[in-house]
């Protein structure tokens, strides 16, 4: 195991999930994977790949692509034209970690819905944020949702409330587009399937390389037509990979080996929530639904407090990272087990680090 700055210390990385190395059986697929060049549709790995992924989604057909950013862009320029606006959660990913590319290479407004703590969004904001058919504004034409929600601390937006919103979004005429990036751990947590949770949405994304451990590699899916027109928007965009089977054999195990696994890392969160709240940092465990633990630091002292606390934390060969500088952010992942998560928390209260430190 890497080790820390003190060296008597190994590291205990809860940056994300996606720091997970490939496993034993990964490697080994990957070692043996057949391959062909998927830009001619001859890779077999990577066709059992999307044929499984579309499976576990409920949807006609699916994309082997690089990563989840590259799976968002794909999908909502595949759905949009340039002058389109996009209806999309104030904290979510699109939005705030992928560079703007919709906009920038997609020529989309990303119009912003505030965020409820759910992951969710008021779904009556929507009529009123749909443009009229009036030559002077952009036309309204995607609706972006996200589950789990990332920046709302892994929270599961519940297959009630993705029906509502998708049901009102479609009623003004827009499609629906569904960041998946977690959704496993969102079927996992909720005890709904996957294709449920999906189920509302044209477009759905999720990544191989977080919570399932894969070492690159997301997926889009969604009908045949929809499917094709990705193919074409990921070849624009460079995405198109030839021997790709050797990576899409590490995600058909992390499919076949890495799903039911991710209940540990949501009990083991839980798990860091109470110690965190015992240390006496403000956050009620039982918000902790997933693999996701933000916590909003006091700001009555200081208004920028997460980098210090993250530095302190980093002395202790603990590693974390800061949604912006009120808060911090701990993830679960394969790599780290409930005694790992135990060890931090002790070396946290031996350095007495706490609301205040
Ligand atoms: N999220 C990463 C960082 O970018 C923050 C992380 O460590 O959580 N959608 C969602 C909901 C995501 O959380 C992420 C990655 C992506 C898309 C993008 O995936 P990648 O990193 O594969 O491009």
């Amino acid at each position: 195991m890497t080790q820390s700055q003190n060296s008597e210390l190994p590291l205990i990385d809860m940056r994300s999930d996606t720091v997970t190395r490939p496993t034993p059986a990964m490697r080994r697929a990957m070692f043996e994977a057949e391959v062909g060049d998927d830009v001619f549709g001859e890779d077999p790995t990577v066709t059992t790949l999307e044929e499984t992924a579309a499976e576990r989604t409920g949807k006609e057909a699916a994309l082997f692509v690089s990563s989840g950013t590259m799976a968002n862009l794909v999908s909502l320029l595949s759905q949009t034209r340039s002058g389109d606006e996009l209806l999309v959660g104030d904290r979510a990913h699109i939005v705030r970690s992928e560079a703007g590319g919709v906009s920038r290479l997609g020529g989309v407004l990303a119009t912003t819905l505030p965020n409820q703590p759910d992951g969710g969004f008021d779904p009556e904001l929507i009529p009123g944020a749909v443009r009229p058919d009036d030559m002077h504004q952009p036309r309204t034409t995607l609706l972006a949702l996200e589950n789990t929600h990332n920046f709302c601390g892994g929270s599961v937006v519940s297959l009630e409330r993705t029906e509502e919103i998708a049901g009102v979004a479609r009623e003004h005429g827009l499609r629906v587009h569904l960041d998946g990036a977690r959704i496993f751990n969102a079927a996992v947590a909720s005890g709904r399937s996957v294709a449920e949770l999906a189920g509302p949405a044209d477009s759905v994304t999720f990544c191989l390389s977080k919570g399932l451990g894969a070492p690159v590699g997301s997926l889009i899916c969604g009908d045949e037509s929809f499917i094709r027109e990705a193919r074409r928007t990921r070849k624009l965009v460079g995405g198109g990979m030839r021997q790709a089977g050797i990576l899409a054999a590490a995600g058909l195990v992390a499919l076949e080996e890495m799903v039911d696994r991710l209940a540990d890392d949501h009990a083991n969160a839980r798990q860091l929530a109470r110690g965190l709240a015992e240390l006496g940092f403000g956050i009620n465990p039982e918000d902790v639904q997933t693999n996701i633990v933000i916590v909003q630091l006091d700001t009555s002292q200081d208004s920028a407090p997460s980098p210090k606390l993250q530095a302190a934390l980093k002395a202790l060969g603990i590693l974390v990272t800061t949604p912006d500088r009120t808060k911090i952010r701990l993830v679960t992942h394969a790599d780290l087990s409930s005694e790992d998560c135990a060890e931090a928390l002790r070396r946290m209260a031996e350095a007495e680090i706490g609301p205040d430190s």
